[in-house]
């Protein structure tokens, strides 16, 4: 059994010492720990403090490429050397990684295929309540999309075993931690969560300069996810309400233009309710034809995951 402990890092020289120093050197029925850098374009000096730690493999980007494609870069870095359990820390020390060996068991169990670390959120004394009314919501919406009951829908600190990673694809360039959870509810995969306590905070964080940037990036990330595997929830709901909605203009309409004979027109009623009516129309055709491109995605899906099992598994 060999686990890899990938940490995507952007500048991460200050930090890094104390995250490598708290990997564990023995998990109990593991054989091999191996940890890859992921190295995001950095101007400091973090590939050199990693060399000097002992770090022996990693993925380096010559320019800046974003966290979900280093992300998706390490993952494919680790399934080639033949890993078997993926873990993801983070470079800033935020998560407690002597708890490797408690996230992966569950995976070495066969109990879960993926492994999330719960930072129980609202018991986090820095986190301001707007942040964690957000983490709340949040949570509840990727769980909902994905069909899933976790607390910690964006944790970094997760376990990922080979099989899932092999299913897995990510597409967007900048959230990839709700959208692995969504894709693997959807392709029911085994989910679990373990509680931990997060470590002090070293620094703001980078991803999100502010509490507004997040809600707007994170609220994109799940509406696309939403459009991209469940359609019907967003054009669905949205096209039966205008239909009802619109229809009842509409009859208005056509009561008033049997029943007055006044000889007034009620031409208003007829122009909201058409325009309501097309709207509830165009939903409902971008519902079908969103489904019609979700069916399209599994079959692709179908192939890469095929692909990557020829690449991977030698
Ligand atoms: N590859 C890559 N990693 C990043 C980038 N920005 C932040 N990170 C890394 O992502 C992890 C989480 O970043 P952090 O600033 O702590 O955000 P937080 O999750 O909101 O606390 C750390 O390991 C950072 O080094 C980026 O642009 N590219
Ligand atoms: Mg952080």
């Amino acid at each position: 059994m060999k686990v890899v402990v990938q940490i995507p890092c952007l500048n991460e020289e200050a930090t890094l010492p104390l995250v490598l120093a708290s990997i564990p050197k023995k998990i109990p029925n593991v054989d091999e720990i191996v940890v890859v850098i992921i190295d995001d374009g950095s101007t400091d000096k973090t590939v050199e403090v990693a060399k000097k730690h002992g770090v022996r493999h990693f993925v380096r980007h010559a320019r800046t490429q974003y966290l979900a494609r280093s992300f998706h870069d390490g993952v494919n870095y680790a399934l080639e050397i033949g890993a078997d359990i993926v873990v993801n820390t983070d470079g800033d020390n935020q998560y407690p990684q002597e708890k490797i060996a408690e996230l992966v068991q569950p995976i070495i169990s066969g109990q879960a295929d993926i492994v999330i670390a719960d930072r129980q959120t609202q018991k986090i004394a820095h986190f301001s309540a707007t942040k964690k009314f957000l983490q709340r919501f949040g949570s509840a919406v990727v769980n909902k999309a994905a069909g899933t009951d976790l607390p910690d829908a964006v944790s970094g600190f997760r376990a990922y075993s080979r099989e899932s990673l092999l299913r897995i694809n990510t597409v967007t360039r900048f959230s990839y931690t709700t959208e692995t959870i969504i894709q693997a509810g959807q392709k029911h995969l085994s989910i679990a969560s373990i509680p931990i306590t997060t470590n002090a905070k070293t620094r703001e964080s980078r991803l999100f300069k502010s509490v507004r940037q997040m809600v707007t990036k994170q609220g994109v990330t799940i509406i696309r996810a939403f459009i991209m595997y469940r359609p019907h929830i967003v054009f669905g709901t949205l096209g039966y309400t205008l239909l009802v909605l619109g229809l009842v203009p509409f009859v208005r309409y056509l009561y008033f233009t049997i029943t007055d004979h006044t000889g007034r027109g009620h031409l208003q009623s007829l122009v909201l309710g058409s325009v309501l009516l097309t709207a509830a129309f165009m939903c409902l055709v971008l519902n079908i034809i969103a489904d019609l491109i979700r069916i399209n995605r599994i079959l692709i899906e179908d192939n890469l995951e095929h692909t990557k099992r020829i690449r991977f598994d030698k």
